[in-house]
């Protein structure tokens, strides 16, 4: 086997069944348009497939081990073998009652037990380790579908630099909906872990979006969204199918003979309906439909025909086997009312239809009537369009189908509209020859481009892309900060320039601010350093002089900048303004327009701070939030303009102040005012970026933690700048 990167698909199913023969096993490749894209993605030696061989595993067993063993070391399958204490409340319980329904936006449908959730994160770290066993470096992993939501932040946490792509063949549902899921944060942040999320249309990406706005404050772009300086790209990849598996068998002449056999006499209409045996897709829907138009249009009676194909899936869902009887008690209904010794209205069948008959019913059908409620492609009605070499069929496709964003050509439907779905039934049955025509030969373009050997290769060339720019941009790019060297500048420097943040610099962050105030030891290391005269010290912070006087006035020497740099206090003297006769006659005029924002917007609130205004407005409803803080963001401009004074926009917050109140005109005062000849800075956040801005290249900047800066150093966390801070004062 060679050494060359590989690619990891992880899905929770492999295209490989394991069945027990007799006292032993047997495996059998399962076929399938995933598998057929996937397939030279991982043949050969160029990659491994993991998932599940089956369903749950009761006990250990050595001959199917020893089995398993065979298929990954001849076909690189690796078997996730997932105990059927962990397979219930994790397959049948969380995904498919929990994420299936809410998913495909069934929010009454929706059903989860105590344990379920444990389940679903033990089942994601069981193919997170199958994983991890076999990862090599620069090898690259494609995690597939609402199974594996959790497993992009599971690999992340493990490897960091390993490159993650997801994608997700349902559809994203609406945010109103995503909410109503328990654990929706850890759910939404074990996608964003990945650096590339495919979805099946733009829709549902922009569904995604809105949830990360709304549920996660998180901001996005159209393509990308980021956060401590890491990147995911977003995008649409509509998947498609592997056309030649359809038309291949298709020219065989016994399947030509097949075609002619369905075909028939000419006088009935086929109208063919093929599907999982779902909710979503709309098979109980579509019964009615198709009784309405018998019953508004008798002429139809015995020209037209339903062949509903449905295959029994997931049997052990409760809800599953309700479907089941209702569609065979609607079938009984229709052709027990409607039917005649001559003609039954529709033929049920209700099994999985072998690849060459399939084909062949594709071929022999007048319609092809696809109508999910709600569903994340549909390869039915690719799959129709495929095997209509030389007909002129039609297709009747559900615009709640992700394939509708795609196939324009085709008729659309409302699936929930039983009265428009008959309607446009007929006019399918009633369409001219020329305008089928025209409309197929555009859908068979499409199909054929759109292919699934396209889509897993515009994927993966995606996700090289993704990781590269993440390597370039993310990550450690800022290097550790060297304390000997710092120590070696420090010693050597005549007059020093220290600025420190203080939240998340000198203390950690707490959920409280009030609870940062500082510790004795803090005190006791800021005294030191204050003490040595070759020593500027200056805490630089966004606090307010009321809380930063009684917290550090009392250290001697020190100098206090409060309000990211509006006002300062030095050693031994009062507060001031950074600049001396600021204009205070602002307030009175910004005020009154904040507040009548504040009405408008249910949740928003005003700050006030002895040198600056700030409307909040993370409470309120996010899109209107943002809207009405660019309407105020334009309205100050034009009220501010020939002051001093101007309107930032920050995290959910507009903030008015001093247009030179930020944190790099601070240290410039100050580094002007010393002359030092070495300048320390240490911050954490994005107003740090400022200070950092102001230094020289000389200059020692230090970032606490790894996201993405101008400062030149980082250092972990403030335990170890403390360490550093007492190294300086000892040396
Ligand atoms: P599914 O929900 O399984 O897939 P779909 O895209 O329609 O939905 O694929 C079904 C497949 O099963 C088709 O290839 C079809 O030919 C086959 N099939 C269905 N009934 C059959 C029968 N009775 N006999 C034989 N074959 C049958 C999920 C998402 C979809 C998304 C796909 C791929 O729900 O929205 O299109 O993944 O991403």
């Amino acid at each position: 086997m060679s050494d060359a990167p590989r690619t990891i698909v992880v899905s929770y199913r492999l295209p490989l069944t394991l069945r027990r023969v007799g006292p032993g096993w047997r495996g059998e490749r399962s076929a399938g348009g995933l598998a057929t894209a996937l397939g030279p993605v991982v043949r050969g030696g160029r990659g491994l497939w993991v998932g599940a061989a089956g369903d749950a595993v009761t006990d250990a067993d050595p001959e199917r081990a020893a089995l398993l063993a065979q298929w990954e070391e001849r076909e690189g399958f690796v078997a996730v073998e997932i105990p059927a204490s962990v397979h219930g409340g994790f397959y049948d319980g969380f995904a498919n009652g929990a994420l299936w329904p809410l998913f495909h936006h069934f929010p009454t449908r929706f059903h989860v037990r105590p344990g379920d959730w444990e389940a679903y994160v033990e089942a994601n770290r069981l193919f997170r380790d199958a994983v991890l066993a076999r990862l090599r470096p620069g090898d690259r992993v494609w995690a597939h579908d609402y199974q594996l939501l959790l497993l992009p932040a599971l690999l992340r946490e493990a490897r960091p630099d390993l490159a993650i792509g997801f994608f997700l063949h349902i559809p994203f549902p609406a945010s109103d909906v995503f909410r109503v899921l328990p654990h929706r944060e850890e759910l939404l942040r074990g996608l964003l872990a990945a650096d590339l999320l495919g979805f099946q249309t733009w829709g549902h990406a922009q569904h995604f979006r809105w949830s990360l706005l709304r549920l996660l404050g998180m901001d996005s772009g159209l393509d990308r969204v980021e956060r401590e300086g890491r990147v995911t790209r977003i995008e649409a990849f509509p998947i498609g199918i592997a056309p030649e598996e359809f038309t291949r068998p298709l020219a065989l002449p016994r399947v030509q003979a097949r075609v002619t056999e369905l075909r028939g006499r000419g006088d009935v209409r086929r109208v063919l309906a093929v599907d999982r045996l779902d909710y979503t897709k709309g098979i109980p829907e579509r019964l009615r439909a198709f009784r309405l138009l018998l019953e508004r249009h008798p002429e139809w009676r015995g020209r037209v025909t339903l062949i509903q194909v449905a295959v029994p899936s997931r049997e052990r869902v409760s809800r599953y086997r309700e479907l089941r009887r209702e569609v065979s008690e609607l079938v009984g209904e229709i052709n027990g009312e409607l039917g005649t010794p001559e003609w039954t209205p529709v033929v049920y069948l209700k099994r999985s239809v072998a690849r060459e008959e399939l084909v062949a019913l594709y071929a022999a059908a007048d319609v092809c009537w696809v109508s999910p409620l709600r569903d994340g492609m549909n390869l039915v009605a690719k799959e129709y369009v495929a095997c209509q070499e030389h007909g002129h069929g039609v297709l009747l496709l559900s615009e709640q189908a992700g394939a509708a964003a795609e196939m324009g050509e085709a008729l659309h439907v409302n699936p929930y509209d039983v009265e428009d779905s008959a309607e446009t039934l007929l006019r399918a049955l009633t369409l001219p020859e020329g305008e089928r025509r025209e409309r197929l030969a555009a859908l068979r373009v499409r199909v054929h481009h759109g292919t699934a050997h396209a889509w897993a290769e515009r994927f993966l060339g995606r996700l090289d892309e993704a990781s590269a720019e993440r390597a370039l941009h993310g990550g450690p790019s800022v290097a550790p900060l060297s304390v000997p060297d710092l120590v070696a500048a420090w010693s050597a420097a005549r007059r020093r320039l220290l600025l420190l943040d203080y939240d998340g610099t000198l203390t950690p962050l707490r959920p409280r601010p009030s609870d940062a105030a500082p510790d004795a030891d803090l005190l006791e290391l800021l005294r030191g350093l204050a003490a040595d005269p070759r020593n500027t010290l200056a805490v630089v912070s966004g606090r307010p002089a009321a809380v930063l006087e009684p917290w550090l006035g009392a250290v001697e020497g020190l100098h206090l900048i409060a309000e990211h740099g509006a006002a300062r206090r030095l050693p031994g003297q009062a507060w001031q303004p950074l600049r001396a006769g600021a204009d205070a006659e602002w307030k009175p005029r910004v005020r009154p327009l904040l507040d009548a924002f504040t009405l408008r917007a249910p949740g928003s609130f005003v700050e006030e701070k002895p040198h600056a205004l700030a409307w909040h407005y993370r409470l309120t409803e996010p899109q209107f939030g943002e809207w009405l803080a660019r309407e105020l963001l334009a309205t100050l401009e034009g009220l501010l303009a020939a002051t001093e004074v101007r309107a930032v926009p920050g995290n959910k917050v507009v903030e008015v102040r001093f247009a030179w109140a930020h944190k790099g005109e601070a240290a410039r005062t100050l580094l002007a005012e010393t002359g030092a000849d070495l300048a320390l800075a240490i911050g954490d956040d994005q107003t740090d970026e400022d200070l950092f801005a102001a230094l020289r290249p000389e200059d020692w900047s230090v970032v606490v933690g790894r996201q993405a800066s101008r400062a030149r150093f980082h250092l972990p966390v403030p335990d170890a700048v403390r360490a550093v801070l007492r190294t300086l004062s000892a040396a």
